[in-house]
């Protein structure tokens, strides 16, 4: 069709689009935007180097890779990159394993290869018949696929390309997402919409987002995720469900994902008509081995279980008075001829509340230290307690030497804000990762845990409680979708930098600009500590209100007494925080020394863990030179003055960014403001009332009183009722 439009018109058009922010976008993209280049010499550098690219092979994983390339390189280079038939005579990209190209097999030595596996690549810059071509090589079609979202990522973030030489193999094998999804759609603790699974629709009708999704994590090197919640439905085992859950995995196996599942303990009782599940009894055994035949009849490559038991409820083996390592290696037995593995929780505490909750998941797991099965992991929270703004490191990292241990981290913003209030995680997950268990002396961090060099593991893995849901935009706040992003570069590397991943993750989502990726990168980059001060600063914990995790409510004090605020926070006339110290609880003695001696010793304990480890007088002195309840006071007040702070810088960002993502987030950053200040009343007038002391004067003082905050009722937080 012929354009009736003026070209001067056109060009004028195009002159003012320079200038004002982007086309509307709903974020549904991700950071996998592919949009033209912007800056004029990096698109003409790229396109000089790039003029078409080779991709030989037929397979799933390679048609995805050549799908993403040719997307890919043709939005970002503004022009048709050609898949050639043969090598070009201009510059040009190839991708492809050794075995399916004679030209790699001539540029790449084959030792080349050796370290990276067989999930790795190389991206290298090399000469063929006297032209510049730029090769993504790896042993196998996974590598490919991870070599051609990486490269891609090169040119998203106007990295240099002129002398390629990058080898990369991701440090852990299992890079998993937990779905707390239900099979009715909710999803627990879940604040951006609906299931992406749509089990009424499923196996028949699939939607697009099931591809997007995969393509989402394997861009990142997610190579597996659990599509149901811990606390789980045995329904999912039974037949009709696996063929909807075989219907994703054949979606998902393009991408190199594996699919797991949930299995509830008692599923062989509740589905399979037996009298028991006691992981002992020989129906039990056979119950399970043939459910696990029927499942890899379906899903020929299935990942294996994810298991909450005897923890909150869900049973387990201990309901027949057998250990962890009983039902754990019974389901690793039914897996193991397939390939299977069970990543089995340690998120466990005893209802009757028999010692510090703290303490609990080492006292149960320490004693089973080698008697777990190959294919078991061990999968421990970053912290002792439960996801909560800041946790010191979890003291079974390091303690179970002769047992597959995983982390798990949570994504889903619980106990930080939901999808309201922008937190970037990635500081909070590289903390956990650099602590230092001194397990085996100095330098033996969570990290060297986790990758298995430490104490020579090979099954590695690193689980992430997913945000993802129906919302157009994946994760409810548009600055979420980084913590999706950040846990995947970290369970690719647990060595990465959230500072580097964030500048990352910017450029490819919003801006390659340098003004935006500093002004948004000191957003995120202090988000998560500022969130802190406003909730729980110095080492308090827990004292959120139950029901939601979202609001404060450090005055609960009623039902199950771990699951109440005053549990935690012990405050009283004589002062605050828990002492978990040799005179108190003891949990210190759970960390190898001198991370015991430094936490038992309130001087040498960090401050911005203190009350997680001591009960300290109102009126102790602070490194500050301040009380302690003058402290809490200005740490609250510096959480809300820092919100505001980030909501001014947020206005100086309105160019780099389209109106609609923009508006969204100043919208979300004035209720996170709201919500920050009544964090900080709520709780300072709470405490006030044991400290009965005065706000320091010039602080801003509370606009009502105590009931007011107690009775709050929030309306509006996704997910929260
Ligand atoms: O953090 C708590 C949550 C529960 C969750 C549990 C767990 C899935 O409040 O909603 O249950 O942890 O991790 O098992």
């Amino acid at each position: 069709m012929k354009s009736s439009y003026n070209p001067i018109i056109l060009a004028l058009i195009a002159l003012f689009s320079a200038a004002t922010p982007a086309a509307p976008e709903s974020g549904y993209r991700l950071w996998l935007r592919y949009d033209r280049i912007s800056d004029p010499a990096t698109l003409t550098l790229y396109r000089k180097n790039i003029t078409g690219f080779v991709i030989p092979g037929e397979s799933p994983l390679i048609k995805s890779a050549r799908q993403e390339l040719s997307t890919g390189l043709s939005g970002l280079l503004g022009q048709n990159i050609p898949e050639l038939r043969s090598p070009a005579r201009s510059p040009f990209l190839i991708a492809g394993t050794p075995a399916s190209s004679k030209i790699i097999r001539s540029l790449i030595p084959p030792e080349d290869l050796l370290k990276t596996g067989d999930e790795g690549f190389i991206i290298r810059s090399a000469i063929y018949r006297k032209n510049k071509i730029i090769v993504i090589t790896a042993n196998t079609e996974k590598g490919i696929l991870y070599g051609s979202f990486f490269f891609l990522r090169l040119l998203q973030t106007h990295s240099d390309i002129s002398a390629l030489n990058i080898s990369e193999a991701p440090k852990t094998k299992v890079r998993i997402l937990n779905h707390w999804d239900n099979l009715d759609r909710s999803v627990e603790r879940g604040y951006a919409g609906l299931s992406l699974w749509d089990w009424a629709a499923l196996p028949d009708s699939l939607s697009p987002r099931y591809t997007d999704y995969a393509r989402a994590n394997a861009s990142i090197g997610i190579n597996s995720t659990v599509l149901t919640n811990v606390n789980a439905n045995a329904m999912v085992l039974t037949t009709d469900y696996l063929k909807k859950v075989a219907a994703l995995a054949d979606i998902f196996r393009p991408y190199g994902i594996k699919v797991y599942l949930t299995a509830r303990f008692s599923a062989p009782v509740e589905t399979g008509k037996l009298k028991t599940a006691d992981p002992l009894d020989p129906e039990v055994i056979a119950w399970w081995k043939n459910k696990v035949e029927e499942i890899y009849s379906y899903i020929p490559d299935f990942g294996g279980f994810t298991v909450k038991a005897n923890s909150e409820g869900q049973p387990g083996p201990q309901n027949y008075n057998r250990s962890h390592a009983d039902g754990a290696n019974m389901l690793a037995d039914a897996l193991a001829p397939h390939g299977g593995i069970v990543m089995w929780r340690a998120f466990v505490y005893d209802n009757n509340v028999p010692d510090d909750r703290a303490k609990q998941a080492y006292n149960e797991f320490v004693p089973l230290d080698g008697k777990f099965r190959e294919n078991v992991l061990i999968q421990v929270k970053n912290g002792p307690i439960d996801f909560q703004p800041r946790e010191p490191f979890h003291p079974l990292f390091g303690a179970m030497p002769k047992t597959n241990i995983m982390p798990e981290l949570q994504i889903t913003q619980e106990y930080l804000g939901a999808s309201v209030h922008l937190v970037y995680l990635a500081p909070l997950f590289e903390e956990c990762l650099k602590s230092d268990t001194y397990a085996r002396g100095k330098g033996s961090t969570v990290a060297s845990v986790i990758d298995g060099s430490l104490f020579g593991h090979s099954l590695t893995a690193m689980a992430g409680v997913a945000n993802t849901g129906s919302a157009e935009n994946w994760t409810g706040h548009p600055f979420a979708q980084a913590n999706w992003y950040s846990f995947g570069r970290l369970a690719w590397n647990p060595y990465e930098k959230s500072e580097k991943i964030a500048e990352e993750w910017i450029r490819m989502t919003f801006s390659n600009n340098q003004d935006c990726i500093d002004g948004m990168k000191k957003i995120m980059m202090s988000s998560w500590e500022n969130t802190i001060k406003y909730m729980t600063p110095l080492g308090l914990h827990h004292i959120m209100y139950s029901g939601h995790h979202y609001g404060p409510g450090p005055w609960v004090n009623r039902g199950r007494q771990d699951w109440t605020s005053v549990y935690y926070h012990r405050a009283d006339s004589s002062g605050i925080g828990f002492n978990r110290t040799t005179t108190g609880s003891d949990a210190v003695s759970q960390y190898f020394s001198p991370v015991k001696e430094m936490f038992n010793n309130v001087e040498t304990c960090p401050e911005n863990l203190l009350l997680w480890f001591h009960h300290l007088p109102w009126d102790y002195r602070m490194k500050s030179g301040r009380t302690l309840w003058e402290e809490l006071c200005y740490e609250y007040h510096e959480g809300v003055n820092a919100v505001r702070q980030m909501r001014k810088e947020w206005q100086k960002l309105q160019n780099c960014t389209d109106r609609e993502r923009f508006e969204q987030v100043s919208g979300l950053m004035e209720k996170q403001e709201r919500d920050a200040i009544i964090w900080r009343d709520g709780c300072l007038l709470y405490f006030q009332s044991f400290s009965r002391k005065e706000i320091p004067s010039g602080l801003e003082k509370p606009a009502f009183n105590l009931n007011y905050y107690i009775n709050h009722k929030y309306t509006d937080i996704p997910g929260i009722r």
